[in-house]
């Protein structure tokens, strides 16, 4: 077996969701290091007129759509297009997500739906829109970007942990339903990634010193360090590629040891 080979994703096609930035972007310029065709999309013109720049930058020729995920006709209709254009979607990364850090007992119900809406609901409809083709070629790799919070708690992110815990159930039903038709569907869940979904837990404080979450994570995590979205690449490569045809249904953390890690002694 040419195992350096199987890595290759050469000719692939590949949807990444909210790949305008942050862990996003890093796992589409892996794929496409890797011989993808890339297409992704978010919903500010904002943001894929600068991420279009920043795919020109590193010479890679993503198809970029203003489609928001939590909308069926918007995903049914992107699909389509990547069809016709680009060709069957080969790896679906469902990466477009939210976060919202209040209270539960402040949480509005329409802000706990939201994040249901994006971070849970969204990879369904994305998932269901990609599968057939799939299915009709006769393989396929699905990634949903899961989280810490699939496996625990923490005060102020009831609806993200209940979104990524479904999500982390919802991966595990895609490999059951779909493992018979070579589709393969597995999740990543990161730990703490510097990116603007974070931003707001590293900020340095008036006073000039860490945000307190900051020197938190640092003590949880043995590896001392928050992750970047380049530490994904090479897993999400893997769980794009031949080299993972086995591996269904498993969240791969790529967490420096979190969840391993009871915690250094104060
Ligand atoms: P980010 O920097 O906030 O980027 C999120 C991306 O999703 C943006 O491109 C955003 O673009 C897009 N997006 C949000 N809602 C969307 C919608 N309804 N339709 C289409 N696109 C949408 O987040 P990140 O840190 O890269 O995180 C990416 C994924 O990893 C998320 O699922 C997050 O939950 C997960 N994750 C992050 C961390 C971390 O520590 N950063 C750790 C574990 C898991 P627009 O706003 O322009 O739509
Ligand atoms: C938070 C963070 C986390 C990370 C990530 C950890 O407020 O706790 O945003 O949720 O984004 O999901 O894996």
């Amino acid at each position: 077996m040419d195992v350096l080979g199987s890595f290759s994703l050469e000719g692939k096609v590949a949807l990444v969701t909210g790949a305008a930035y942050g862990i996003g972007f890093a796992i589409a310029e892996a794929y496409a290091a890797c011989g993808a065709k890339i297409a992704f999309n978010c919903r500010s013109q904002e943001h894929m007129d600068k991420a279009m720049e920043a795919y020109r930058e590193k010479g890679i020729d993503a198809r970029g759509f203003i489609c928001d995920v939590t909308k069926e006709d918007e995903v049914q209709q992107m699909v389509a297009e990547i069809e016709k254009t680009l060709g069957t979607v080969d790896i679906l990364v469902n990466n477009a997500g939210i976060i919202k850090r209040i209270p539960m007992t402040e949480m509005k119900a329409e802000e706990f739906r939201q994040v249901i809406d994006i971070d849970l609901n969204a990879p369904f409809l994305v998932s269901k829109a990609v599968i057939p083709g799939m299915i009709a070629k006769g393989h396929g790799k699905i990634i949903n970007i899961c989280s810490m919070m699939s496996e625990l708690g923490r005060e102020t992110v009831s609806a993200y942990a209940a979104a990524k815990g479904g999500l982390k159930m919802l991966t595990k039903n895609i490999a059951s339903e779909y493992g018979a038709y070579n589709i393969q569907c597995n999740g990543i869940g990161p730990g703490y990634i510097a990116t603007p979904q974070t931003a707001p837990l590293r900020e340095i404080q008036p006073d000039g010193s860490h945000h307190p979450f900051d020197q938190f994570i640092i003590s949880k995590t043995p590896q001392a360090r928050w992750g970047t979205p380049e530490d994904l690449m090479g897993p999400a490569v893997f769980l794009a590629s031949d080299a993972s045809n086995f591996v269904n249904g498993h969240i791969l953390y790529v967490d420096g040891g979190i969840l391993a890690y009871i915690g250094k002694q104060p």
